[in-house]
């Protein structure tokens, strides 16, 4: 039997050895506290996936030539601190070989093992985490690597920025750096948002995004849904012009929790992971093999994905 492919693509664009990307789902759910159900998200996610056409009109590209191979999921559940300390593990090894790295969830707290992991490779790291909860507690439940606590640890040691929160409790204004907080009911009256998000800034970003970011008319299958969320559009300009400005190292995706009778949110989750790829991968493929060299290498820290001839 064949072995399954992200997105069904050919075999040949699956290989590790020839694949840019490196796609590790995390299928975990240890510690949620409302809804269950984001350990099904990864299956839900490459169900969608399957389902749908490569072709992205925006970018005009089939961002899946780059390669795209699936890992073998992170099962690991014995502790939520044994999970992080797999997810880390994992995703490290895979940095390590030059792979753009990412993972899909999950609930929140798979985060905290990708930015370590991220965090030991890539200098002066920028964590943009999109999402509508804050996450800055530093334990919770008696773990600190419950869901709630996903970017506490981020917080102490990388350049975290907030976008879209519109729900904490009171105890995390005490972490909380609001200069680089984002939140949703400011972002509505404020057409600056993007930009200053960006400047804030450094070279090297890793997103990690939890997809109660949305707003629940997008996005419903999540965990605990708050209205006023972000939408498609603009959320979509918004990762693009991170995607040209930074040198985005890798990203996460988190919290789909699929419901039977709702499969939109799924095909959400699967454009959007889509979308992504194709804004890191946008420019490298019409152009000549130059672009080769300019992958971003891991022991090159600082280097810079795409400097020029942007248009
Ligand atoms: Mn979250």
């Amino acid at each position: 039997m064949n072995k399954r492919t992200y997105a069904g693509i050919p075999e040949e664009f699956s290989k590790i050895e020839t694949s840019k990307v490196v796609l590790i789902p995390v299928p975990y759910d240890g510690t949620s506290t409302w809804q269950k159900g984001s350990d099904k998200g990864p299956e839900a996610f490459l169900q969608a996936s399957e389902n749908m056409e490569l072709y992205d009109i925006e970018t005009k590209s089939e961002v899946y030539k780059n390669g795209v191979y699936l890992a073998d999921a992170v099962t690991e559940n014995s502790s939520p601190e044994e999970m992080v300390e797999a997810v880390r593990k994992t995703a490290k090894s895979y940095i390590q070989k030059n792979k753009f790295v990412t993972l899909f969830g999950g609930e929140h707290s798979i985060s905290i093992g990708s930015i370590r992991a991220f965090n030991e490779c890539f200098n002066n790291l920028t964590v943009l985490q999109i999402d509508a909860h804050a996450d800055l507690r530093k334990e919770y439940e008696g773990s600190s690597c419950n869901h709630a606590c996903a970017v506490y640890e981020a917080s102490q040691n990388t350049n975290l920025i907030q976008v879209g929160i519109r729900s904490m409790d009171i105890i995390e204004t005490t972490i909380m750096d609001e200069e680089k907080v984002f939140f949703a009911h400011e972002m509505v009256a404020d057409d600056y948002w993007v930009e200053n998000a960006i400047d804030l800034m450094t070279e090297n970003v890793f997103i990690t995004i939890d997809l109660d970011a949305f707003d629940p008319s997008i996005m419903p299958s999540t965990g605990t849904p708050e209205p006023g969320g972000l939408l498609w559009y603009e959320t979509l300009d918004f990762l693009q012009k991170v995607f040209k400005e930074k040198n985005v190292v890798g990203f996460d995706i988190v919290e789909l929790c699929p419901n039977e009778k709702e499969k939109s949110s799924d095909f959400l989750a699967a454009k959007l992971y889509y979308k992504m790829l194709s804004y890191k991968f946008e420019n490298t493929e019409d152009d000549d093999y130059e672009n080769e060299s300019d992958y971003k290498d891991p022991n090159q820290k600082n280097s810079k994905f795409q400097d020029e001839d942007y248009d």
